[in-house]
């Protein structure tokens, strides 16, 4: 959006979201967690999305158009990260502990269907929604992009590694990949 902004880093392992300072911030004491200057809070990744890209070319259109993207992004927060972002933070911030083992096998199932889904979409059209770029590519890239650390392979998803190649070699992409 070119927008200026400071990122301020928060360790969750800390606890540096649960502290009462935090809680006044997001009383759901999570990240991430937009701060606006006029001392306004806005948590929910997907609600930022909404927020930053108001009125851009990423989040406009007739009211259906929106409804589409938004659906994108409801399904993301439901089908999609509960699966692949929670496996990927319990193997790469927790080490993988054996006891949650059994957790990341449930998981799997539930990740390559989102993964699926998202495939035949994008067999269809080069973008999630009405084939340009929107928030709800940007929703999804982030932790479909990183799905192999949470143990997912995209080898036999063609159509999403074809988009995350799309989404990469847009003149704005800037890495945030962890390794
Ligand atoms: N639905 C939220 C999920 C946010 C979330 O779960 N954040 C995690 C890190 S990715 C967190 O802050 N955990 C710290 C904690 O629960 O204390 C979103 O999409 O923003």
């Amino acid at each position: 959006m070119g927008i200026d902004y400071d990122w301020d880093e928060v360790d969750i392992l800390a606890g540096d979201t649960r502290t009462p300072e935090f809680l006044q911030m997001n009383a759901n004491g999570r990240i991430p967690l937009l701060a606006l200057p006029d001392g306004r809070f806005l948590a929910e990744s997907n609600a930022i999305l909404c927020y930053l890209a108001d009125g851009s070319e990423c989040f406009v259109g007739d009211a259906f158009t929106k409804a589409e993207i938004l659906q994108w992004l409801f399904f993301e927060q439901y089908s999609h990260e509960p699966y692949i972002a929670t496996s990927r933070f319990i193997i790469q911030y927790l080490k993988r502990p054996p006891e949650r083992e059994a957790e990341l096998l449930q998981k799997e199932a539930g990740g390559y269907a989102a993964l699926g889904v998202m495939d035949r979409q994008l067999q269809k059209q080069d973008y999630l929604v009405g084939n340009s770029f929107t928030i709800a590519d940007i929703a999804l890239f982030a932790y479909t992009h990183v799905a192999h650390e949470g143990g997912f392979d995209l080898e036999d998803y063609p159509a999403v590694l074809s988009w995350i190649d799309r989404i990469r070699s847009r003149p704005a992409y800037t890495s945030m990949e962890s390794s």
